[in-house]
């Protein structure tokens, strides 16, 4: 078999063209660094003058290829690609467009000139895979534009667009035609080589150096990568060139193999692998272009904002003229914040609402393609309204109903097409949260369940797809980690010590502060309707808190006092004898409880919950536990999520500790095989 280089080189009109054409991104693997280096080789053996380096694909470089990360590297490295282009001895120009990212903005610095199409996204991502650039990035980048942005581009993983490129003199031209025609035509008038490795590091302000590192600071002591890139930019400012990039080349070299960066990179692949429908027969799309919203509440506007920012066109349904009246008013006052706050322009604002439509009139519904439903959260009351919806809408539309708990298989036979109706669950707030659980129901049709997953995907949302069951997956595991959290009151610890310790292991916030920010109420009632059995274990100190109207930050106590306008909680005398009581009831000696411990029970009854959800078939894959957890419930992504986090843990151990959680939960638990969690894939 003859192996096919993914770059190959030809002299056109006297402009030596080098393609590289490795899909879907021309990431560099080892293939692409070995024909980089033929081909320059090559170009300086012809009689061409310059030479164009151009990607197929639409795109000009992703980055060095994720995939090669966890194993070790045959040579050539990146680095040796980059300096064959920098010794290379005539010019050679980088004809950008697409993505050039990670290795492939490394590439186009080693080279002489660049040129851009204006749809060109550029940046050094390396840090949100737990890495830094390994081939020049923190050394040629602040040569070029100064320490400060070159913090602020590598820590914050940022992506500049062509013309932002351009104003930091990253490019030399930006145009809107033909790449390769233009960077021909570019070529042509370059005469000498002009290298970025031997320029000097300009100088800035300090106070504005000490801005941009402390601005990263904080994230840089959870995470390594972006500590390190601190420390190499500054760096290149003191140091030569060749041992800055000697410090840099070890650096990476060991960041690679740091658990945050297996983390990331597990979640780089989780991410995409959660967007793909089911690999089933071939399905007839079902197109999606007009949405219909019922429910003009909090959750139902979010969504609508959601889809006019997707550019869907959207019909905003309710019974009632007020709160038709207060949804609208909420989609207008943030559009008007957005182009306040230089987000968006007028303009842009104004497109998005010329696709709204507000209305009262269910006949509307008949134009829409998707209902989704965002009601109040009651069986009986989502029935009635998919009876109506059935009624009105297009027979062949897909209805969706927003429930974070209740039986969708139950909401859809309130309808004549349970095979048309399936769940989507968004997470508020729906505008900013990537996350949507889409529940396949039992008589959820394949059709159904791709156009959904391909309305997630236009959404920019991570389209999870789980089985219909009490709390799908996200709540299903966040009930049993907030259960767990309750036990650990009753044991002996206070709300702010389990907070603390989680916010310490990475969480966005601790389960009592998210309690108390997102109404206790709201569990309380859901705690009312389920039955409760004798056996087992039941924390009622939040039933007792509601009892006295600490509903949460909203009523200004609940776990929490709230003073200075709702914003600082602090410790409450009442709640403390409130939970000692519930202690004593249960005849519980009450113990410290260390960080670690804490952090330990809210993650093993995590990973039981995750095991117990796969053996049922309730999520899909292992890797979809984790998107869910990071992009719905705060986990740390440099922790890669709960199921990540489980492998890699001493398995027996591991098992043997969530044994130990029946001693604190009583006969409600239900312990796991966690062996699934190891041998599915991904
Ligand atoms: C680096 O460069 C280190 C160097 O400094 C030093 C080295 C020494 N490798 O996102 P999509 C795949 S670190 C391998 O759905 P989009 C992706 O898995 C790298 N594969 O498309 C998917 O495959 P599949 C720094 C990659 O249009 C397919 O491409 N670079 C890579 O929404 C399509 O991806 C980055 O961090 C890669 N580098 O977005 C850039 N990139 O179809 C990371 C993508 O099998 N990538 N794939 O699932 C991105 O940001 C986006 O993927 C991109 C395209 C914007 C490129």
């Amino acid at each position: 078999m003859v192996l096919i280089s993914p770059v190959q080189g030809q002299v056109k009109q006297g402009v030596y063209v080098i393609t590289l054409d490795n899909p879907p991104v021309n990431a560099i693997s080892i293939s692409v660094r070995r024909g980089l280096i033929s081909a320059v080789n090559d170009f300086e053996q012809s009689n061409a003058q310059v030479a164009v380096l151009v990607g197929s694909n639409g795109t000009f470089i992703a980055g060095a290829d994720i995939h090669e990360f966890a194993r070790t590297s045959d040579g050539p490295v990146l680095l040796d690609v980059v300096r064959v282009i920098e010794n290379c001895k005539k010019p050679i120009v980088a004809a950008l467009q697409g993505a050039v990212l990670g290795g492939g903005l490394e590439v186009a610095l080693a080279c002489d000139a660049r040129i851009a199409h204006v749809d060109t996204v550029i940046g050094l991502p390396e840090v949100s895979l737990g890495i830094i650039p390994g081939a020049g990035g923190t050394q040629l980048l602040p040569r070029r534009i100064g320490i400060s942005r070159a913090i602020d581009i590598i820590c914050g993983a940022q992506r500049l667009s062509a013309e932002e490129a351009k104003h930091l003199r990253l490019v030399d031209s930006v145009v809107c035609s033909d790449i390769l025609v233009a960077a021909n035509l570019f070529a042509r008038n370059i005469e000498h080589k002009s290298s970025v490795r031997d320029e000097l590091v300009p100088n800035e302000d300090p106070a504005l150096i000490d801005q941009a590192i402390n601005r990263y600071t904080k994230l840089g002591r959870c995470r390594p990568a972006i500590a390190k890139a601190i420390d190499l930019i500054q760096a290149a400012a003191r140091l030569p060139i060749e041992e800055g990039l000697v410090l840099e080349s070890a650096a990476f070299l060991e960041l690679r193999k740091s658990q945050e960066a297996q983390a990331l990179r597990h979640l780089f692949f989780a991410e995409k692998t959660c967007r793909k429908p089911p690999q089933t027969k071939e399905v007839a799309p079902i197109p999606i272009n007009t949405v219909c919203v019922i429910g003009a509440g909090t959750m139902g506007t979010g969504i609508a904002i959601c889809l006019l920012d997707a550019e869907f066109s959207v019909m905003l349904l309710e019974q009632d003229k007020e709160a038709l009246d207060k949804g609208e008013e909420r989609i207008f006052s943030h559009y008007q914040k957005q182009v306040e706050t230089g987000k968006l322009s007028p303009v842009e604002a104004s497109k998005c609402l010329s696709h709204l439509l507000c209305s009262l009139n269910w006949e509307e519904l008949a134009k829409a393609d998707l209902v989704i439903e965002a009601v109040y959260e009651d069986m009986l009351v989502k029935q009635d309204v998919f009876k109506k919806i059935d009624q009105f809408a297009n027979p062949n539309a897909i209805l969706a109903t927003n429930t974070s708990y209740l039986s969708v298989d139950k909401i859809a036979l309130a309808t004549t097409r349970p095979k048309r109706v399936i769940g989507l669950h968004f997470f508020s707030p729906a505008n900013v949260m990537k996350l949507l659980e889409i529940v396949n129901a039992k008589q959820t049709c394949l059709e159904t369940l791709h156009a959904v997953i391909a309305f997630g995907n236009r959404l920019n949302k991570y389209p999870v797809v789980t089985k219909d069951s009490f709390g799908f997956i996200g709540n299903r595991i966040y009930n049993a980690y907030r259960t767990q959290c309750e036990f650990m009151l009753e044991d002996g610890a206070w709300p702010e010590e389990v907070d603390a310790a989680l916010v310490d292991f990475g969480m966005a916030m601790g389960p009592f502060t998210v309690a108390d920010l997102s109404g206790l109420d709201i569990a309380w009632r859901m705690r009312k309707t389920q039955r409760k059995n004798q056996e087992t274990r039941y924390v009622d100190i939040l039933d007792t808190l509601c009892e006295l109207g600490r509903f949460g930050r909203k009523t200004s106590a609940g776990y929490y006092d709230y003073t200075n306008g709702k914003k600082q909680a602090n410790t409450s005398e009442l709640v403390r004898q409130i939970i000692e009581n519930a202690s004593q009831r249960r005849r519980i000696k009450r113990r410290t409880l260390n960080s670690k411990h804490i952090q330990n029970r809210a993650l093993l009854s995590m990973v039981n919950e995750a095991a117990l959800l796969m053996r049922e078939g309730v999520a899909q894959r292992a890797s979809d536990i984790d998107v869910v957890f990071v992009h719905g419930y705060g986990f740390p992504r440099w922790q890669g999520g709960p199921v990540f986090w489980a492998r890699q843990q001493d398995r027996q151990q591991l098992q043997s500790d969530i044994a130990g959680l029946a001693e604190h939960g009583g006969n409600s638990f239900v312990l796991a095989d966690i062996s699934i969690l190891f041998e599915s894939s991904p």
